[in-house]
């Protein structure tokens, strides 16, 4: 046990804290890849789960949109089977002190750190630095001051999101030398399967949101009709080969992972099962087992945005909840960083 853990000695698990971005509708990816893990593990742990909206500002965006999302995003995590007696789920903006710390971390962040992230270079590549907002260069900053404001043992996330976690740690690291010890480290939970799932229009990029804006058949959305999904994945790319032969190529081994996947079912059970098949046989399987995996979460989900103002009562109360923690850290912070007021 570190010398941190005695300020959450209330709770005896383990705090998790993860987020998704309301960036566009929740795809296969993510669910796989993220929120399905949260809900399996979710009685282990203290789990906080955000909707990361002032995230989704570090690329244009659409007010209308963005506050559709926020909601749709909240509502997928609890039609996805996040309870709210093991889980808290709130908005990102809601809790002001998440913008106050990431300012702070944002001070003490050199700039050569961000310039090298992954994320930063990709999405800003191609676009001229005067198109390039500067949310999207901070972002980890904000990110980091998420995770550090609950004292936040673990970040289950995909694996494109390794590199924030370390730099979570290292400006935490960097704040607790210079200033005191203040701030609990983080480590990454990355699940071994699903962590990348690829595009259905091309095996070779991994499914996202903002590439399924361009092309809808890129990804699954999990609030897809059942019609819509069976056309998606007619339409998948598939390989040169008559039918479907172990190993498979990109676009095959990608179908056959989101049925495993989905099905969880094993490696030999699936090349029993299609070796051999038409790919029209795979792609009809995928969509039905697709579809089954979908049906109870649609369903649940259209019941809770029968009634936004619930959720977004339920939304401000967590957020009321969670603000007592955020603030004590962010306290903790101001003052031994030298700003009044907080003696
Ligand atoms: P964007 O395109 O806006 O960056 P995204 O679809 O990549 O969005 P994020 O909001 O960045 O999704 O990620 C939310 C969570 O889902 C993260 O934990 C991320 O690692 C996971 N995730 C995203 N895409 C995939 C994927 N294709 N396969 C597995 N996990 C994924
Ligand atoms: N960058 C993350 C979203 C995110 C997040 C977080 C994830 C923002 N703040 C805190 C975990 C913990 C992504 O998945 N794109």
């Amino acid at each position: 046990m570190n010398g941190y853990d005695l300020r959450t000695m209330g709770s005896p698990k383990p705090r998790v804290f993860s987020g998704i971005q309301p960036s566009g509708g929740l795809h296969l990816g993510n669910y796989l890849g993220a929120i399905r893990n949260w809900v399996r593990d979710q009685d282990k742990y203290d789990n906080i789960f955000c909707v990361v909206d002032l995230h989704a500002m570090t690329l244009p965006w659409d007010p209308k949109l963005l506050r559709e999302n926020t909601l749709q995003v909240a509502a997928v995590y609890l039609a996805c089977g996040i309870r709210q007696d093991t889980s808290t789920i709130f908005v990102q903006s809601r809790i002001p002190a998440h913008s106050e710390l990431a300012w702070i971390l944002t001070c003490l962040t050199p700039m050569g750190w961000l310039e090298r992230m992954t994320q930063f270079k990709e999405k800003s590549a191609g676009e001229q630095r005067e198109r390039v907002g500067t949310g999207l260069l901070t972002y980890p900053a904000l990110m980091a001051a998420d995770i550090l404001l609950y004292e936040t043992n673990f970040v289950p996330v995909g694996e494109d999101q390794r590199q924030h976690i370390e730099y979570t740690r290292d400006i935490a690291q960097r704040v607790n030398q210079r200033f005191g010890q203040v701030l609990t480290l983080p480590e990454a939970l990355i699940p071994k399967a699903g962590a990348r799932i690829m595009g259905l229009d091309d095996p070779e990029r991994k499914m996202s949101k903002t590439l399924a804006q361009a092309n809808p058949g890129h990804a699954v959305f999990l609030t897809d009709p059942p019609e819509v999904i069976r056309k998606k994945f007619a339409r998948a790319q598939t390989d040169a080969e008559p039918a479907v032969r172990f190993p498979p190529g990109p676009g095959v081994a990608n179908l056959l992972q989101i049925y495993q996947s989905v099905t969880e079912t094993t490696a030999e059970n699936l090349e029993r099962t299609f070796a051999g098949k038409s790919y029209n046989e795979l792609k009809q399987a995928v969509a039905e087992a697709v579809i089954a995996a979908l049906r109870p979460i649609q369903e649940r989900y259209r019941e809770i945005r029968s009634d936004d103002a619930q959720l977004v009562r339920d939304l401000d109360r967590a957020a009321d909840r969670l603000a007592v923690t955020a603030n004590a850290t962010l306290a903790r912070v101001q003052r031994v960083t030298g700003l009044l007021g907080h003696d």
